[in-house]
């Protein structure tokens, strides 16, 4: 613990969650999910594209993975490399995450990262999923997802860990946790991040139903912040980091800890659990035959 401390002066909020989260709940040291994911990294074409302006001191991370920028590990694992190294990069103070692909912002979690895959598999991938969302909510950077195109479930998820939401101002697009329409549940660190979003009632409408909100449905209920159009979603994130820097640092950083660090410190302790519930879940015979389903269901509206 005293090690968490010392590195919360040096790293801040997230540099403690990355520390917190190496230790067993029995003090034990294990491999740093940093590190493991690291050795998984093998892809051959970057699936992500940072560029860091050093005289704004803000990130822009291109999601450029088709076709449909889903989440596999593979994916996850470099988003997480990046994330890390720009929160390590003091020259870093803000993130705005996007897509070059057009219509998509991300597809959410790769269906065939859950389908047909063993559960030794499915709790490395689950992990992986949780590190990215520990990441990105706990950043000590300010957070901007400039979302140009559809963001389904994972996708989602993403865009509200981010501290602020820009949205292309087109009807065909959508967002939202559709887990429900898949046969699946969205565990309970989504749900909070969607009530943190858009409050209970709303969010407890949304989860059940798995609702997918148009862009303007989506700004209706605070889901995203804000519409612009689809041309101007970057620019308006760059003018928008702006306003969100001029604010000291230690202030936002010291808020935005109060509050999230409640619901961050709910998936932290209790984290093995949650992927033994996933992976459980996720290999039963029926929910197996849910994906299945969903899967053709995406293939059979193209033919
Ligand atoms: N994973 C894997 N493959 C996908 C995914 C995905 N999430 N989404 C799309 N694809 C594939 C399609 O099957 C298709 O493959 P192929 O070319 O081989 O036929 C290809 O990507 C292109 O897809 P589309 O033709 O549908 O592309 P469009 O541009 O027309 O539409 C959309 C893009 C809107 C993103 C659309 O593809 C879509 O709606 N995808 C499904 C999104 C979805 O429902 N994602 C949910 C994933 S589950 C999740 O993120 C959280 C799970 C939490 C688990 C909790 C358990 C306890």
């Amino acid at each position: 613990m005293a090690n968490v401390l010392r590195n919360s002066a040096k790293f801040g909020f997230s540099g403690v969650l990355s520390q917190l989260s190496i230790h067993s709940r029995h003090g034990r040291e294990c491999v740093s999910p940093c590190f493991s994911l690291q050795q998984r990294n093998n892809s051959t074409s970057p699936k992500i594209k940072v560029d860091l302006d050093n005289s704004t001191g803000v990130a822009v991370l291109r999601m450029q993975s088709p076709p449909v920028n889903s989440l596999s590990l593979d994916f996850l694992t470099e988003f997480c490399i990046n994330l890390e190294k720009l929160e390590m990069d003091k020259s870093c103070r803000g993130l705005i995450i996007t897509s070059t692909l057009s219509k998509v912002f991300s597809a959410g979690l790769d269906i065939m990262e859950m389908y047909g895959k063993s559960p030794e598999r499915c709790g490395e991938f689950w992990k992986a999923v949780q590190e990215m969302w520990l990441k990105l909510y706990g950043s000590n950077m300010a957070t901007i997802a400039a979302i140009n195109g559809s963001s389904p479930a994972g996708g989602c998820l993403m865009s509200i860990g981010c501290d602020y939401r820009i949205m292309a101002d087109n009807p065909r697009y959508s967002i939202g946790l559709n887990e429900t329409q898949l046969g699946i549940v969205a565990p309970f660190w989504f749900k909070d991040t969607l009530v943190n979003t858009v409050g209970n009632r709303a969010a407890e409408l949304s989860l059940e139903l798995g609702l997918l909100y148009s862009a303007p449905d989506a700004l209706k209920i605070g889901l995203v912040d804000q519409l612009v159009p689809e041309d101007q979603v970057l620019s308006t994130a760059q003018d928008t980091m702006s306003k969100w820097l001029a604010v000291p640092d230690h202030a936002r950083q010291i808020t935005k800890s109060m509050m999230r660090k409640q619901t961050i410190d709910k998936l932290l302790s209790n984290r093995e659990a949650d992927i033994t519930n996933f992976v459980s879940f996720i290999t039963k015979d029926s929910i197996q035959r849910s994906l299945r389903m969903y899967l053709e269901m995406l293939k059979s509206r193209k033919a």
